[in-house]
């Protein structure tokens, strides 16, 4: 690191991207604290830019007003597009039982593209008071595809401790529908209210869009949390997944690997496709199938030249 221009000699920091608003970044760097910084001339030059969840080196800027400077971006292991993002380790794909009705070819894409990218995926189903009965079935047929599936019917309790000691330690963001109730689990996870929640809409049944930017929260014990803005539409043809990444969100139909008649068989209705099978002894959901074939057919319409690599997000290392 580099002693920045006039000011004392800061020691280099570690720290973690929370957020970067115009140039002006919030880094998280353990007992020192939150650190404003500018980045490096260089990097602007370059157009290299951190984000949030990029683990970096913060030296002296010399600015009493901005007192950090980023002088350095770690190795990341994925960056997420849009919602921008880096290094994530757990996406918690949201969803509610009612007002909003799940939009399932969402979920099934959020879980496809954290699939993709390496990314641990769970998925929280909220409004369970709203209809009790969907959401017990909503559950069960992630959980049976594979899923660590929660229902939530707020005001809750204590938060499943199950859930906590998957998110301690880790990088995650919460992603799906605007007003299924994402704010409100993460204030609910953090014990704390860290995030606007909006009421919803009665006219467009839709919840107002509080939450504007992506920002890391610390979790209590290790880890940050993102509220991600952004997500909740996803147009296959733009989500930068190839049919191993699609695969790898359907890990029940991917398991037919080498069972069908036709190698290479794309589940899609071909003679000898073992999933029909699966689905006749029920440990296929054919709402999931329907949604996996509608997602292939499209996929394969892409010409590979035409996917957009990093819509969705890049793996970069794992
Ligand atoms: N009935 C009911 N309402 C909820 C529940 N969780 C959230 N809400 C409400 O749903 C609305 C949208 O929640 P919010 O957390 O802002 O959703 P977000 O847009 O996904 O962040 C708010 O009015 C919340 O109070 C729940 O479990 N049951
Ligand atoms: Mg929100
Ligand atoms: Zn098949």
């Amino acid at each position: 690191m580099t002693p920045g221009a006039g000011g004392a000699s800061v020691p280099a920091l570690d720290g973690v991207v929370l957020r970067g608003v115009g140039g002006l970044y919030l880094v998280s760097c353990g007992a020192a604290g939150v650190v404003p910084a500018k980045v490096r001339g260089v990097f602007r030059k370059e157009g290299i830019s951190p984000l949030p969840g990029d683990r970096v080196v913060v030296g002296a800027s010399g600015d009493p007003d901005v007192p950090g400077r980023i002088d350095a971006i770690g190795p990341r292991t994925c960056v997420l597009v849009r919602p921008p993002l880096a290094n994530l380790d757990l996406l918690v794909v949201v969803a509610s039982a009612a007002a909003p009705a799940p939009d399932l070819p969402l979920v099934d894409k959020l879980l496809c593209v954290a699939c993709a990218l390496g990314i641990d995926a769970v998925l929280c189903i909220g409004k369970r008071d709203l209809g009790q009965e969907g959401a017990d079935a909503l559950a069960a047929v992630y959980r049976a595809a594979g899923f660590s599936v929660w229902t939530f019917a707020f005001p809750a309790a204590e938060p499943p401790e199950d859930l906590l000691a998957r998110l301690r330690g880790r990088t995650v963001a919460f992603a799906g529908q605007s007003g299924v109730g994402k704010s409100t689990l993460l204030n609910h996870l953090l014990g704390a209210e860290k995030m606007a929640t909006g009421g919803v809409s009665a006219r467009i049944g839709r919840g107002r869009h509080t939450t504007r930017h992506a920002e890391l929260f610390p979790i209590p014990g290790g880890g940050f949390l993102a509220d991600t803005p952004g997500f909740s539409q996803l147009a296959v043809e733009e989500s930068g997944l190839d049919v191993p990444g699609l695969l790898s969100g359907y890990p029940e139909i991917a398991a037919t690997e080498g069972s069908c008649r036709f190698t290479g068989c794309a589940h899609v209705g071909e003679k000898g496709c073992a999933v029909d099978a699966l689905v006749a002894d029920g440990s296929v959901d054919p709402g999931r199938l329907e949604r996996y074939r509608a997602f292939r057919r499209a996929l394969d319409l892409v010409k590979p030249y035409d996917r957009p690599a990093t819509a969705a997000g890049v793996r970069t290392r794992r």
